[in-house]
């Protein structure tokens, strides 16, 4: 990898005006799948009334935000078409926008993302960063969104054939630097774009494992970092447990990921993850109270 300089950790994400301090703990996005085939949840949150219970309760139980995706990406995944992912998303943004409920949009396309735009989403979470819709880095500019700029190798479908890579924190870490880059270029600013490794998306179990224990190596690139392991097969993979029994190892790959200072972590079970990072961080800051609580 070519030398690159070693910048501080982001301290802020700025998102449409909104400041999100990243150094005192971190911001949970709470997983809204609108879909009737995502791999840990699909089909439970198809029907509008459903999915703004959910993401109401996943506010009560401290998410930040909530992200809102009406495609599939599970490896194997196949594509959805552009209207048919709005007809599932405009209700539920539009209903989260007037419930005053922040919220992403979990998509690639910008034909989705306007529809979410207007209705008020803070953030466009690409797991493509970029390089599939070359409108999306501009529309989120127009809108001076947020960007979260993904790493993936290949595309869902195909993404698991294989997965190759020299050093793999170096390479995503290099990969994702050059996108962050061109989405700046479109107009995005700077201290809106986080990056997020992609846990999961091209990766073999070993490479997830090091991109998690490296996460400080992304760090370093300045920019906010997002993580997402909820769920996620590498869990199965180590434990054999099944995606509904996996919260222990998400809650573990996290907290690993945090202490190593992801900013930002994509979850499903909100309050598991908000439970345990309270408890670490109270531990880590030295509140340990006299022992007699
Ligand atoms: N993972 C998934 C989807 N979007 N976005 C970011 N930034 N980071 C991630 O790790 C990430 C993501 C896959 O998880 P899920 O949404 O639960 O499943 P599906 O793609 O099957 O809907």
């Amino acid at each position: 990898m070519a030398t690159r300089t070693v910048l501080r950790p982001a301290r802020q994400w700025l998102t449409r005006g909104r400041i999100w301090p990243l150094e005192s703990r971190p911001l949970l996005m709470g997983v809204l799948n609108v879909t009737p085939d995502s791999f840990s949840d699909g089909g439970q949150f198809a029907a509008p009334r459903d999915a703004i219970a959910h993401a109401e309760r996943m506010i009560a139980e401290g998410a930040d935000l909530i992200d809102v995706g009406g495609e599939s990406t599970r490896p194997g995944a196949a594509p959805v078409d552009a209207e048919e992912e709005i007809l599932r998303i405009r209700p539920v943004v539009e209903a989260l926008a007037e419930s005053g409920i922040p919220f992403s949009i979990d998509t690639a396309k910008s034909a989705v993302a306007r529809v979410a735009l207007e209705a008020g989403a803070l953030v466009v979470n690409d797991v493509t960063a970029g390089r599939s819709d070359p409108d999306l880095p501009r529309l989120a500019a127009e809108h001076g969104a947020g960007y979260i700029a993904m790493h993936m190798r290949g595309e869902p479908r195909t993404m698991q054939d294989a997965p190759e890579y020299r050093d793999v924190v170096a390479e995503v870490a290099e990969e994702l630097e050059a996108w962050a880059e061109a989405i700046e270029a479109a107009g995005v600013a700077r201290d809106a774009i986080a990056i997020d490794p992609g846990i999961g998306f091209g990766k073999t179990l070993e490479h997830n494992l090091q991109l998690l224990g490296h996460v400080d190596q992304i760090l370093t690139l300045g920019r906010p970092v997002a993580v997402g392991c909820s769920r996620k097969s590498f869990i199965g993979r180590l434990t054999g447990a099944e995606a509904d029994e996996r919260v222990p190892g998400t809650i573990a790959a996290h907290l690993f990921a945090w202490g190593r200072g992801a900013q930002i972590l994509r979850v499903h079970d909100v309050a598991a993850a908000r439970q345990s990072l309270t408890v670490w961080q109270a531990i880590a800051e030295g509140r340990g109270g006299t022992g007699d609580e």
